[in-house]
Protein backbone atom coordinates (compact mmCIF):
# COMPACT_ATOMS: atom_id res chain seq x y z
CA UNK A 1 0.00 0.00 0.00
CA UNK A 2 1.27 3.81 -0.80
CA UNK A 3 1.68 6.24 1.86
CA UNK A 4 -1.74 8.14 -0.10
CA UNK A 5 -3.81 4.98 0.18
CA UNK A 6 -2.86 3.79 3.75
CA UNK A 7 -3.81 8.05 4.91
CA UNK A 8 -6.96 7.23 2.87
CA UNK A 9 -7.93 3.95 3.90
CA UNK A 10 -7.46 4.87 7.62
CA UNK A 11 -9.57 7.87 7.16
CA UNK A 12 -12.25 6.17 5.56
CA UNK A 13 -11.97 3.97 8.67
CA UNK A 14 -12.37 6.25 11.20
CA UNK A 15 -15.07 8.12 8.89
CA UNK A 16 -17.14 5.20 9.11
CA UNK A 17 -16.40 4.48 12.61
CA UNK A 18 -17.77 8.40 13.45
CA UNK A 19 -20.70 7.49 11.16
CA UNK A 20 -21.35 4.20 12.67
CA UNK A 21 -20.78 6.01 16.58
CA UNK A 22 -23.76 8.78 15.85
CA UNK A 23 -25.97 6.86 12.71
CA UNK A 24 -29.10 6.29 14.56
CA UNK A 25 -31.24 3.94 13.03
CA UNK A 26 -35.14 4.54 13.88
CA UNK A 27 -38.25 2.44 12.85
CA UNK A 28 -41.53 3.42 11.70
CA UNK A 29 -45.35 2.10 11.63
CA UNK A 30 -47.43 2.04 9.00
CA UNK A 31 -50.79 0.43 9.05
CA UNK A 32 -51.06 0.51 5.56
CA UNK A 33 -49.87 -1.43 2.17
CA UNK A 34 -48.78 -0.25 -1.37
CA UNK A 35 -51.24 1.62 -3.25
CA UNK A 36 -52.44 3.64 -0.05
CA UNK A 37 -51.15 7.37 -0.45
CA UNK A 38 -49.65 7.26 3.50
CA UNK A 39 -47.28 4.57 2.09
CA UNK A 40 -45.95 6.51 -0.55
CA UNK A 41 -45.01 9.27 2.05
CA UNK A 42 -44.19 7.62 4.57
CA UNK A 43 -41.04 6.13 2.19
CA UNK A 44 -40.76 9.73 1.31
CA UNK A 45 -40.58 10.79 4.64
CA UNK A 46 -37.65 7.73 5.05
CA UNK A 47 -35.58 9.48 2.04
CA UNK A 48 -35.90 13.11 3.34
CA UNK A 49 -34.60 12.15 6.60
CA UNK A 50 -31.80 10.58 5.73
CA UNK A 51 -31.01 13.44 2.94
CA UNK A 52 -31.83 16.14 5.83
CA UNK A 53 -29.51 14.54 8.07
CA UNK A 54 -26.62 13.78 6.19
CA UNK A 55 -27.75 9.64 6.66
CA UNK A 56 -27.47 10.48 10.62
CA UNK A 57 -30.87 9.07 11.07
CA UNK A 58 -31.95 6.66 8.90
CA UNK A 59 -35.94 5.28 8.94
CA UNK A 60 -36.84 1.76 8.24
CA UNK A 61 -40.58 2.09 7.49
CA UNK A 62 -42.76 -1.48 7.98
CA UNK A 63 -46.31 -1.20 6.32
CA UNK A 64 -49.12 -3.16 6.21
CA UNK A 65 -49.36 -2.91 10.21
CA UNK A 66 -46.73 -5.72 10.78
CA UNK A 67 -45.75 -4.48 14.15
CA UNK A 68 -48.96 -4.28 15.97
CA UNK A 69 -52.38 -3.11 15.70
CA UNK A 70 -52.88 0.96 15.68
CA UNK A 71 -53.81 1.11 19.73
CA UNK A 72 -50.69 -1.38 20.13
CA UNK A 73 -48.20 0.80 17.65
CA UNK A 74 -49.24 3.67 19.53
CA UNK A 75 -48.06 2.50 22.84
CA UNK A 76 -44.55 1.10 21.43
CA UNK A 77 -44.02 4.84 19.91
CA UNK A 78 -44.99 6.50 23.55
CA UNK A 79 -42.72 4.15 25.08
CA UNK A 80 -40.13 4.07 22.77
CA UNK A 81 -40.28 0.65 21.71
CA UNK A 82 -40.69 2.04 18.07
CA UNK A 83 -39.11 5.43 17.02
CA UNK A 84 -42.13 6.67 14.62
CA UNK A 85 -45.57 6.11 13.66
CA UNK A 86 -48.29 7.24 10.51
CA UNK A 87 -50.69 7.79 13.30
CA UNK A 88 -54.28 8.60 13.22
CA UNK A 89 -55.77 10.91 15.61
CA UNK A 90 -58.98 9.07 16.80
CA UNK A 91 -56.89 5.90 18.50
CA UNK A 92 -55.01 8.64 19.75
CA UNK A 93 -58.22 10.02 21.92
CA UNK A 94 -58.25 7.76 24.61
CA UNK A 95 -54.60 8.69 25.22
CA UNK A 96 -54.27 12.09 25.42
CA UNK A 97 -57.67 13.98 25.75
CA UNK A 98 -57.08 17.24 24.12
CA UNK A 99 -56.50 14.63 20.58
CA UNK A 100 -60.84 14.03 20.99
CA UNK A 101 -60.89 17.91 19.71
CA UNK A 102 -60.47 15.66 15.85
CA UNK A 103 -63.06 13.19 16.71
CA UNK A 104 -66.49 14.61 17.60
CA UNK A 105 -68.32 14.28 14.71
CA UNK A 106 -68.29 17.36 12.46
CA UNK A 107 -66.20 19.27 13.85
CA UNK A 108 -64.56 20.67 11.14
CA UNK A 109 -66.78 22.24 8.26
CA UNK A 110 -64.00 21.18 5.38
CA UNK A 111 -60.37 19.53 5.54
CA UNK A 112 -59.10 23.09 4.66
CA UNK A 113 -61.13 23.85 8.14
CA UNK A 114 -58.94 21.05 9.74
CA UNK A 115 -55.84 22.79 8.91
CA UNK A 116 -56.44 26.03 9.23
CA UNK A 117 -57.67 24.83 13.29
CA UNK A 118 -54.62 22.81 13.70
CA UNK A 119 -52.09 25.49 12.49
CA UNK A 120 -53.82 28.02 15.12
CA UNK A 121 -54.04 27.94 19.24
CA UNK A 122 -55.88 24.95 18.76
CA UNK A 123 -53.96 22.83 17.19
CA UNK A 124 -50.90 23.71 19.50
CA UNK A 125 -52.56 22.48 22.76
CA UNK A 126 -53.54 19.44 20.97
CA UNK A 127 -49.61 18.90 19.65
CA UNK A 128 -48.22 19.66 23.03
CA UNK A 129 -50.31 18.04 24.58
CA UNK A 130 -49.59 14.34 22.51
CA UNK A 131 -45.99 15.40 22.80
CA UNK A 132 -46.01 15.48 26.50
CA UNK A 133 -47.77 12.19 26.49
CA UNK A 134 -44.86 10.93 24.52
CA UNK A 135 -46.13 10.88 21.02
CA UNK A 136 -45.08 14.27 19.05
CA UNK A 137 -46.65 14.95 16.09
CA UNK A 138 -44.11 16.72 13.15
CA UNK A 139 -46.31 17.14 10.44
CA UNK A 140 -50.17 16.36 9.92
CA UNK A 141 -51.67 14.08 7.31
CA UNK A 142 -54.83 14.77 4.85
CA UNK A 143 -57.21 11.66 5.67
CA UNK A 144 -60.25 13.28 3.64
CA UNK A 145 -63.67 12.44 5.75
CA UNK A 146 -65.30 9.16 6.74
CA UNK A 147 -68.29 8.20 5.65
CA UNK A 148 -70.41 4.68 5.79
CA UNK A 149 -70.70 2.03 3.83
CA UNK A 150 -72.86 -1.90 4.20
CA UNK A 151 -75.02 -3.40 1.97
CA UNK A 152 -77.52 -0.78 2.73
CA UNK A 153 -77.51 3.12 1.28
CA UNK A 154 -77.70 5.11 4.10
CA UNK A 155 -79.35 8.58 3.72
CA UNK A 156 -80.91 9.61 7.25
CA UNK A 157 -79.15 8.64 10.99
CA UNK A 158 -82.42 6.66 10.84
CA UNK A 159 -81.11 4.47 8.23
CA UNK A 160 -78.01 3.60 10.45
CA UNK A 161 -80.70 2.23 13.67
CA UNK A 162 -80.09 -1.59 14.26
CA UNK A 163 -77.16 -1.60 11.54
CA UNK A 164 -74.05 -3.25 13.44
CA UNK A 165 -71.40 -0.75 12.58
CA UNK A 166 -67.19 -0.95 12.76
CA UNK A 167 -65.69 1.87 14.59
CA UNK A 168 -61.96 2.89 15.55
CA UNK A 169 -61.31 2.13 19.00
CA UNK A 170 -62.23 5.86 21.44
CA UNK A 171 -65.87 5.71 22.71
CA UNK A 172 -67.00 8.88 21.19
CA UNK A 173 -67.09 6.71 18.05
CA UNK A 174 -69.72 4.04 19.87
CA UNK A 175 -71.29 7.24 21.77
CA UNK A 176 -71.75 8.55 17.89
CA UNK A 177 -72.90 5.06 16.36
CA UNK A 178 -75.38 4.60 19.39
CA UNK A 179 -76.70 8.32 19.29
CA UNK A 180 -78.28 7.30 15.84
CA UNK A 181 -79.31 3.51 17.14
CA UNK A 182 -76.72 1.97 15.33
CA UNK A 183 -74.66 -0.74 17.00
CA UNK A 184 -70.76 0.29 17.74
CA UNK A 185 -68.48 -2.61 17.05
CA UNK A 186 -64.96 -0.98 17.82
CA UNK A 187 -62.53 -3.68 16.16
CA UNK A 188 -59.07 -3.73 14.53
CA UNK A 189 -58.53 -2.31 10.96
CA UNK A 190 -57.05 -5.61 9.95
CA UNK A 191 -59.99 -7.55 11.12
CA UNK A 192 -62.64 -5.46 9.24
CA UNK A 193 -62.83 -6.82 5.77
CA UNK A 194 -63.65 -10.50 7.16
CA UNK A 195 -66.25 -8.84 9.45
CA UNK A 196 -68.01 -7.39 6.54
CA UNK A 197 -67.89 -11.16 4.43
CA UNK A 198 -69.25 -12.81 6.99
CA UNK A 199 -71.65 -10.25 8.66
CA UNK A 200 -70.15 -9.74 12.25
CA UNK A 201 -71.00 -6.42 11.06
CA UNK A 202 -73.11 -4.73 8.45
CA UNK A 203 -71.03 -1.47 7.83
CA UNK A 204 -68.07 0.53 8.71
CA UNK A 205 -66.55 3.99 8.04
CA UNK A 206 -63.87 5.29 6.74
CA UNK A 207 -62.53 7.38 3.70
CA UNK A 208 -62.01 6.20 -0.16
CA UNK A 209 -57.85 5.27 0.13
CA UNK A 210 -58.54 3.34 2.96
CA UNK A 211 -62.26 1.64 1.73
CA UNK A 212 -60.19 0.60 -1.63
CA UNK A 213 -57.25 -0.77 -0.31
CA UNK A 214 -57.99 -3.27 2.10
CA UNK A 215 -60.42 -4.44 0.18
CA UNK A 216 -63.79 -3.24 1.96
CA UNK A 217 -65.52 -2.02 -1.18
CA UNK A 218 -65.32 -5.97 -2.52
CA UNK A 219 -67.44 -6.99 0.56
CA UNK A 220 -70.36 -4.32 0.72
CA UNK A 221 -72.50 -2.46 -2.01
CA UNK A 222 -72.96 0.99 -1.16
CA UNK A 223 -70.80 4.42 0.10
CA UNK A 224 -72.95 6.75 1.84
CA UNK A 225 -71.39 10.32 1.79
CA UNK A 226 -72.33 11.11 5.76
CA UNK A 227 -68.61 12.85 6.05
CA UNK A 228 -69.29 12.73 9.46
CA UNK A 229 -65.66 12.57 11.30
CA UNK A 230 -62.64 14.74 9.54
CA UNK A 231 -59.87 13.21 11.29
CA UNK A 232 -56.39 14.42 10.98
CA UNK A 233 -53.58 12.10 10.80
CA UNK A 234 -49.38 12.81 12.02
CA UNK A 235 -46.69 11.80 11.73
CA UNK A 236 -45.28 11.26 15.30
CA UNK A 237 -42.20 10.67 16.72
CA UNK A 238 -41.13 9.65 20.22
CA UNK A 239 -40.77 12.51 22.40
CA UNK A 240 -37.42 11.76 24.58
CA UNK A 241 -35.64 10.67 21.15
CA UNK A 242 -36.65 13.81 19.12
CA UNK A 243 -35.63 15.98 22.17
CA UNK A 244 -32.40 14.24 22.94
CA UNK A 245 -31.56 15.44 19.11
CA UNK A 246 -29.40 18.19 18.46
CA UNK A 247 -31.33 21.55 17.87
CA UNK A 248 -29.82 21.30 14.08
CA UNK A 249 -31.24 17.08 14.21
CA UNK A 250 -34.56 18.53 15.16
CA UNK A 251 -34.80 21.05 12.62
CA UNK A 252 -34.15 18.89 10.07
CA UNK A 253 -35.95 15.68 11.38
CA UNK A 254 -39.15 18.36 11.02
CA UNK A 255 -38.02 19.97 8.01
CA UNK A 256 -38.66 16.52 6.33
CA UNK A 257 -41.55 15.29 7.93
CA UNK A 258 -43.00 18.59 6.95
CA UNK A 259 -42.47 18.53 3.15
CA UNK A 260 -43.33 14.99 3.53
CA UNK A 261 -46.60 16.02 4.73
CA UNK A 262 -47.29 18.25 1.83
CA UNK A 263 -46.00 15.58 -0.52
CA UNK A 264 -48.86 13.03 1.08
CA UNK A 265 -51.56 15.73 0.64
CA UNK A 266 -50.70 16.01 -3.34
CA UNK A 267 -50.55 12.15 -3.43
CA UNK A 268 -53.90 12.38 -1.11
CA UNK A 269 -55.71 14.64 -3.67
CA UNK A 270 -55.17 12.72 -6.80
CA UNK A 271 -55.39 9.15 -5.11
CA UNK A 272 -58.51 9.74 -2.84
CA UNK A 273 -60.23 10.92 -6.50
CA UNK A 274 -58.88 7.96 -8.29
CA UNK A 275 -60.32 5.76 -4.96
CA UNK A 276 -63.56 6.43 -5.73
CA UNK A 277 -63.58 6.37 -9.40
CA UNK A 278 -62.23 2.86 -8.98
CA UNK A 279 -65.01 1.71 -6.74
CA UNK A 280 -67.50 2.61 -8.63
CA UNK A 281 -65.91 1.35 -11.34
CA UNK A 282 -66.35 -2.07 -9.39
CA UNK A 283 -69.78 -1.43 -8.78
CA UNK A 284 -70.20 0.43 -5.44
CA UNK A 285 -73.20 2.56 -5.38
CA UNK A 286 -72.05 5.99 -3.84
CA UNK A 287 -74.39 8.38 -2.71
CA UNK A 288 -74.81 11.77 -1.85
CA UNK A 289 -76.69 13.17 0.93
CA UNK A 290 -77.54 16.78 0.25
CA UNK A 291 -78.85 17.56 3.77
CA UNK A 292 -76.52 16.64 6.18
CA UNK A 293 -78.54 18.55 9.31
CA UNK A 294 -80.00 15.17 10.48
CA UNK A 295 -76.90 13.41 10.68
CA UNK A 296 -75.62 16.84 12.88
CA UNK A 297 -78.47 16.91 14.98
CA UNK A 298 -78.55 13.49 15.82
CA UNK A 299 -74.87 14.51 17.58
CA UNK A 300 -76.23 17.16 19.76
CA UNK A 301 -76.28 14.05 22.43
CA UNK A 302 -72.51 13.28 21.85
CA UNK A 303 -71.06 17.00 22.18
CA UNK A 304 -73.55 17.34 25.13
CA UNK A 305 -72.29 14.19 27.20
CA UNK A 306 -69.14 14.46 25.78
CA UNK A 307 -68.69 18.28 27.66
CA UNK A 308 -70.35 17.37 30.68
CA UNK A 309 -67.94 14.29 31.35
CA UNK A 310 -65.06 16.50 30.31
CA UNK A 311 -65.78 20.37 30.69
CA UNK A 312 -62.25 20.94 30.87
CA UNK A 313 -62.75 20.51 26.71
CA UNK A 314 -65.50 23.24 26.05
CA UNK A 315 -62.68 25.63 25.26
CA UNK A 316 -60.66 23.34 23.04
CA UNK A 317 -63.89 22.73 21.42
CA UNK A 318 -65.39 26.21 21.33
CA UNK A 319 -61.69 27.34 19.75
CA UNK A 320 -61.99 24.95 16.87
CA UNK A 321 -65.96 25.99 16.29
CA UNK A 322 -65.08 29.69 16.13
CA UNK A 323 -62.05 28.93 13.91
CA UNK A 324 -62.79 30.49 10.31
C1 LIG B 1 -57.64 4.60 8.03
C2 LIG B 1 -56.52 5.25 8.81
C3 LIG B 1 -55.88 4.26 9.75
C4 LIG B 1 -56.94 3.61 10.62
C5 LIG B 1 -58.03 3.04 9.76
C6 LIG B 1 -59.15 2.42 10.62
O1 LIG B 1 -55.55 5.79 7.93
O2 LIG B 1 -54.91 4.89 10.55
O3 LIG B 1 -56.38 2.58 11.39
O4 LIG B 1 -58.57 4.04 8.93
O5 LIG B 1 -60.29 2.62 10.30
O6 LIG B 1 -58.27 5.54 7.20
O7 LIG B 1 -58.81 1.72 11.57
Amino acid sequence: MTFTKTIFAAATAVALIASSASADSWRAWNIHNDGHPNTGAMDKFAELIDAATGGEITLDVFHGGVLGSQPDALEQVRIGAIEVGNFNLGPIGPMVKEANLVSLPFIFKSVPHMFRVLEGEAGQTVAAAMGEAGVLPLAWFDAGARSFYSQKKIETPADVEGLKIRVMNNNLYTSMISAMGGNPSPMAFSEVQQALKTGVVDGAENNFPSFKNVGHYEVTTHYSLSEHLIIPECICVNTTKFNALSAEMQAAVRSAAEDAALFQRELWAVDSEKARVDVEAAGIKVNEIADKGPFQSAMDSVYADYLAANPDMKALVAMAQATE
